[in-house]
């Protein structure tokens, strides 16, 4: 037990040590720091324990291998995990420093785009947390996501220096460095009968190690995200600098350099650029060499690799996981194919977070080629014996199913085809996104390979986006039915016993609007627009994309805004609707769409007729600490997809977890949602997934007759091309297009109708106090269901055959 005195010991000698300054004389920022470094302390012991007993016991580990993660501020979820919050909060408030303004002093981050890099944020707090041997892989960007702002309601886009200060988080661990190598050719060497495959004329890249400790939750259990980051093997070109070139002696530095430069900022489209082909590269051999170069250092057989490790490949993007470690099998410990691709299969497990076309990962063979001649030659070979597989095992005769099998395929590499055929396990993210691949988009693997496929629904950090962003409803909770719930989330069921009892109900609708307050304050403090929490607050913040649709959200505020301008007087609940999200930089329409969001605020905002009756936000820079901030105000969570396009979606989750009402389509996880929570607790509306591939199978979906036919669609969308909110002409017209001329490709007009049923239902259900906050109490109280914990255990149960290992304390 750490006491206050010990305490303040500690920051003492550590203010000493990094600022050279005494308590009094130290501001907040050095104080950050000093606690830092305490927190460092207390996690290093527990740290190398863990690592001892892991290896001593050689139980089976998995690698986490993901391009993203999106992990947040580490300073608050620190102290709760090594279970010294409280005194380290007494111990400042003594001299009147709120913690608050402390972890502000945190730069955040952003090593992601959105939903699949927290989800891997959320795998390691559940791995760690429930003392699971399992580690992450990523690579150490300099810059993360972009930072967002909004100008004159547009997004401007800035380089997040997240590094710019230092990262008290972070060990680097020069001594474990690897190679990897680019480029040059392969020279086949005979060896009697025989050949062996040598690499030349490539060019070398350093991968160093960075590793950040992942807590567990109060179960002295520590493991390791290690992001990789690239640095030249050589200082500087000698040659050229002697000869006067500082240009050209720095020239190559600058290209190592750029690999670990920055995130790509695109989480829906694939583009299939060199850079982007060689930081996948980068993060997978430096990450496979470290692999086996640990398990031979622990005595491992690598005959035996698969008993001992698993490695998991987080969407296709470290597909390359699977040729790699066939490379270092056989190249560098000299086994055969056949034993070498059995142990490899049975290695690699794979995720698929992804239905959208779009997305798919496919990089033209030349490229590939040019730049990994090995990786090239040993995914042809992969292709050649799955093709002769499925000729002669299977028995496949149709030349379409080979041509949808192949991996190989027009001049590209196909990076789902290589994962699946690579790995023994295929998953999806939601239960509809999984029956989707086997029914659908991958039916022809599903029929050869049934038993690699199944489901793992998405779960999220319930210690997060509960005990530590709600703090006040988690006390509720304890005080209604224990603490039991903080370890076993699903235990939070036990609440529904209160469901009829008018005072936890009070109790519940006046935490909601504390937070609502709250969050009224951040918008009053950030945007000078004020909000009036007794109203509704219905919040939709996400990444922009046209299937997340947002503009049908906006659209429906431009329908309400309208009615209220021809009756001032209508009677309604007033209502909030926020917005947040960040659109790739290069996806036009999603930007236009940030701007009409902003410019519909702008009117509504500012018309002093409508009684302060709607109000709409955008918030900038979403990121996971607004997110903290922002989910536990909502009543409402707009789920609002085209049916089939969200994988899971994972922010669903937390608003039901934080009592929200979620406002859904029939999509991803949000069908979970209802299953768990009763049809009467969520508002669902929309086409159905098969009624969407009906009218795609048909080609008979037709907005023009809703356009044209009704007249509340008209008036609504002709306001964006005729002047209405006085934007240069022409602004809104691409908006326009995608809905009446290009074929409305995310079925907005055929689910307006059916949303704006729903958001009137809303309306209603909220004017009945109690209903509303029964319904609220049942969504957090079914929400347990979806801790990454749960989700955790059945990828270590039935994927990667990992299990709970007692920590040991020495
Ligand atoms: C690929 C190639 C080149 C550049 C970028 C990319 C790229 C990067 C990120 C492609 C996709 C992503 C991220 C995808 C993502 O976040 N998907 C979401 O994953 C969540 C977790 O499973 C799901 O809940 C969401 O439904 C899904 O959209």
């Amino acid at each position: 037990m750490l006491t206050k005195e010990t305490l303040k010991k500690e920051i003492e000698e550590a203010l000493y040590s990094t600022a050279g300054k005494s308590f009094a004389e130290s501001d907040l920022t050095d104080k950050y720091y000093a606690l830092g470094n305490v927190v460092r302390k207390h996690t290093g012991k527990i740290w190398s324990e863990t690592g001892k007993n892991q290896r001593a016991s050689k139980a089976k580990t998995v690698y986490y291998f993901s391009m993203e993660y999106l992990t947040g501020k580490f300073m608050e979820k620190n102290l709760e995990y090594l279970g010294i919050y409280e005194v380290v909060k007494d111990f400042f408030e003594d001299h009147d420093i709120c913690l608050g303004d402390l972890f502000d002093i945190e730069a955040e981050p952003g090593l992601g785009n959105g939903g699949l890099g927290r989800l891997a944020v959320a795998f390691l707090d559940s791995l760690s947390s429930m003392s699971m041997p399992g580690h992450g892989y990523g690579l150490r960007y300099e810059k993360g996501l972009f930072k967002q702002s909004i100008e004159n309601g547009y997004q401007k886009e800035e380089p997040q220096n997240w590094l710019k200060e230092q990262n008290i988080w972070e060990f680097k661990r020069p001594s474990e460095a690897v190679e990897v190598r680019y480029g040059g050719g392969i020279q086949v060497i005979p060896i009697g009968k025989k050949f062996t495959f040598r690499h030349v004329d490539y060019s070398i890249v350093k991968a160093v190690p960075y590793d950040t400790p992942f807590i567990g939750y109060k179960n002295h259990n520590v493991n390791t995200l290690r992001l990789w980051s690239a640095e030249s093997t050589e200082d500087l070109n000698l040659k050229e600098f002697s000869k006067g070139n500082l240009c050209g002696a720095f020239n190559k530095i600058d290209e190592v350099k750029s690999i670990c430069q920055v995130l790509y900022p695109d989480d829906s489209y694939y583009d299939g650029k060199r850079l982007r082909l060689k930081q996948e590269y980068f993060l997978v051999s430096a990450g496979v060499q470290d692999v086996v170069r640990k398990s031979v250092n622990n005595g491992i057989p690598l005959e035996e690799l698969h008993k001992y490790t698993a490695i998991h490949i987080n969407d296709t993007h470290p597909a390359m996981a699977v040729p790699e470690l066939m490379r270092i099998l056989m190249d560098e410990y000299y086994m055969e194919w056949e034993q070498a691709w059995k142990i490899t299969v049975k290695t690699c497990a794979f995720t698929n977070h992804t239905l959208l076309e779009e997305a798919m990962e496919k990089w033209d063979i030349s490229l590939y080629r040019d730049l990994l001649p090995r990786i090239w030659q040993i995914t042809e070979e992969i292709n050649n014996r799955f093709l002769a597989e499925l000729r002669n095992v299977h028995r496949i005769t149709s030349a379409e199913a080979m041509d949808k099998l192949s991996i190989i395929h027009q001049n590209t590499v196909r990076m789902v085809n290589l994962s699946i055929v690579g790995s023994h396990s295929i998953n999806g993210v939601a239960k509809l996104h999984s029956d989707l691949l086997k029914e659908r988009e991958l039916r022809h693997f599903y029929n050869i390979y049934p038993q690699k496929f199944n489901n793992k629904t998405n779960g999220i950090i319930h210690r997060h986006w509960l005990l530590s962003a709600n703090k006040n409803l988690a006390d509720l909770t304890e005080d209604l039915i224990g603490p039991g719930f903080k370890t076993n989330p699903i235990q939070m069921r036990e609440l529904l016993k209160h469901s009829n009892d008018k005072q936890v109900l009070d109790r519940i609708m006046e935490i909601k609007h504390e937070n609502k307050k709250n969050l009224s304050k951040y918008i009053y403090d950030t945007t000078g627009i004020k909000t009036n929490p007794h109203g509704i607050f219905d919040i939709q913040a996400k990444r922009i994309h046209e299937y997340k649709r947002q503009l049908m959200n906006i659209l429906h505020v431009m329908y309400l805004y309208d009615k209220l301008k021809t009756n001032p007087n209508m009677d309604m609940v007033p209502r909030t609707f926020i917005f947040a999200g960040k659109a790739a930089p290069g996806y036009y329409i999603a930007k236009e769409i940030i701007k009409l969001i902003n410019t519909v605020a702008r009117v509504v905002n500012s018309d002093l007729t409508i009684k302060d009756k709607l109000k709409i936000v955008f918030l900038e820079d979403y990121s996971v600490s607004l997110a903290t901030k922002m989910i536990p105000a909502a009543d409402v969570s707009e789920q609002i997809s085209t049916a089939t396009k969200e994988a899971s979606g994972t922010s669903n989750m937390k608003y039901m977890m934080n009592g929200a009402i979620t406002l859904a389509t029939l999509d991803g996880a949000n069908i979970e949602i209802m299953k768990e929570v009763g049809e009467n607790n969520i508002v669902v509306f929309g086409l159905k997934d098969y009624e969407v591939y009906d009218f795609y199978q048909r080609g008979n979906y037709d907005p023009q007759s809703l356009y044209f036919g009704n007249p509340v669609i008209k008036e609504t969308i002709d306001k964006l091309v005729n002047g209405y909110f006085r934007v240069p002409y022409g602004e809104f017209q691409p908006i326009y297009d995608s809905l009446v001329k290009y074929g409305d490709r995310y079925f907005i007009l055929k689910d307006f109708e059916s949303y704006m049923q729903a958001q009137r239902k809303i309306g209603n259900m909220y004017r009945n106090k109690y209903q509303w906050a029964e319904m609220s109490l049942s969504n957090t109280a079914c929400s347990g269901a979806f801790s990454s914990d749960y989700t955790i255990g059945r990828y270590a149960n039935e994927i990667w055959g990992v299990k709970t290992l007692t920590p040991r304390k020495d």
